[in-house]
Order: C-alpha cells, then sequence, then structure tokens
C-alpha cells in the first residue's frame, strides 16, 4: 500500500536528487565526522546551547547555539544574525576547519564550488522537540545554498514548497546524513516533527543538526 511515508527509505543510493537544486547525501559526514563530535562539544563548552524565545513570545523546543562570524539568534525584538552571543556578549566561537571542510566539500559535490559558510546554526533535539514548518530567509543572499548536517537521533524531515500550505514530502534524516539546499529549494517551507525516542550509540538520546549559511 502507497502511503505518505514510502519516501521515508531503507535503502538508498549514496547521492539522492530530493528536489530542484537540493542534494541528499547519504552518510557524507561519517568520513569526516570524527573530528565533528570533539569541536561540537567544545562550541556547546564556549556557547552553551540554549532555548531561544520567538517574537511571538514561545520558547523553542530545540536548543540553539552557533559558531562562525555570525549566528543566527531570536528574541522577543525578531530573528536576525548577530556576531556576539547575547548570553556571554562575546563573539560566537570560531567555525573549526573540520566543519568548513565537511561543508564545503558537501557543496562541492552538489555543484556549489564557491560556497564559503560564515555561520552555522547548531540544533540539539531531545525527544519531544520540533521545528514547525518554516522558511529560512534571514540571510542576506539566497543564491548560496545551506548545507544541513544531521548527527546522533534519526528524524523526520518535511520538506514543503514556496507556499506554507503547499504539501510536504517526508524523509529520514540519520547520523552522518547530509543535505544542500540550493536553487529553488533554498526558499523552500521545512520542518522537523517531534523527534521519537531512542538512542544513538555515540550520541545517547539526542539529535544535533548543523546548518552551514552564508549569512553576511
Ligand atoms: C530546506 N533545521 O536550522 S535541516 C534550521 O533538522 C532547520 O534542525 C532543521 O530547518 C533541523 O533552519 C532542518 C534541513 C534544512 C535546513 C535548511 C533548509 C532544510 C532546508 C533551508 C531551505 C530549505
Ligand atoms: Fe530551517
Amino acid at each position: 500500500m502507497k502511503d505518505l511515508f514510502d519516501e521515508i527509505d531503507t535503502h538508498q543510493p549514496e547521492r539522492q536528487p530530493i528536489g530542484e537544486g537540493a542534494v541528499l547525501l547519504r552518510g557524507y559526514a561519517l568520513q569526516l565526522g570524527k573530528d565533528l563530535l570533539p569541536s561540537l562539544h567544545d562550541i556547546g563548552a564556549a556557547a552553551p546551547f540554549r532555548h531561544m524565545v520567538t517574537p511571538g513570545g514561545f520558547e523553542m523546543s530545540v536548543a540553539m547555539t552557533n559558531c562562525g562570524q555570525a549566528g543566527w539568534i531570536t528574541d522577543r525584538a525578531g530573528y536576525r544574525y548577530d556576531s556576539h552571543d547575547p548570553v556571554s556578549g562575546k563573539l560566537w566561537p570560531p567555525m573549526p576547519d573540520a566543519f568548513l571542510d565537511l561543508a564545503t566539500g558537501a557543496a562541492r559535490e552538489a555543484g556549489y564550488p564557491e560556497f564559503s559558510p560564515d555561520a552555522c546554526l547548531i540544533n540539539r533535539y531531545e525527544p519531544g522537540a520540533r521545528l514547525s514548518l518554516h522558511q529560512d530567509k534571514n540571510e542576506r543572499d539566497f543564491a548560496n545554498p545551506i548545507v544541513s548536517v544531521s548527527l546522533g537521533l534519526p528524524a523526520t524531515f518535511q520538506f514543503g514548497g514556496l507556499k506554507r500550505t503547499d504539501p510536504v514530502r517526508k524523509f529520514a534524516l540519520r547520523h552522518g546524513d547530509v543535505v544542500v539546499w540550493g536553487g529553488p529549494s533554498r526558499l523552500c517551507y521545512h520542518g522537523v516533527p517531534t523527534l521519537k525516542h531512542g538512542s544513538h550509540p555515540q550520541l545517547g538520546s539526542v539529535r544535533f543538526n548543523l546548518t552551514f549559511r552564508k549569512a553576511l
């Protein structure tokens, strides 16, 4: 029987186009991923994960931090990028070379050899956390792609169209998966429904998502 979940794969090729300009690179972060986890730990120590507040006054269930020249933040005043962590007043930690190499390598694979990210937003999901359908629109130039890296617990990912009400397709994103979102897919609505309970052998009961952006 064919249903909405048919696109959650069990056996997919390594490189899967999932929309115009969007390429899923299954397991791409596993090769370079060794250096990723210690860096992730260091960033979390320098700029702790926090639950930010939306302009509407809701605390996000996803905890976030950033590294790079610019970090994405939200508070009652709005969504924006800032060079400084509002909690510490310090610059965001620099983007580690292992992060930069992974992001630029994936972008090159997907046909964006010029991609040079200056921001990396790091989302931390515990079971029950979710990210409602949204567009990423706070960056200056939408000609640049966004590269996303999933680590830890698997999640379902919702990928819609240019209007909030367009139908969504669902994909499973697992530890090590990388997606490059460029071209017309860059402004598509997307989200992550409530993370299910589980345990990842390396990371335990948590999912991290890194999104590399050219914000400035
Ligand atoms: C499609 N993060 O941080 S990653 C976000 O899993 C965000 O934490 C989700 O949406 C997460 O903004 C989804 C996949 C993703 C990221 C950015 C996109 C898909 C995208 C930008 C445009 C289109
Ligand atoms: Fe997003």
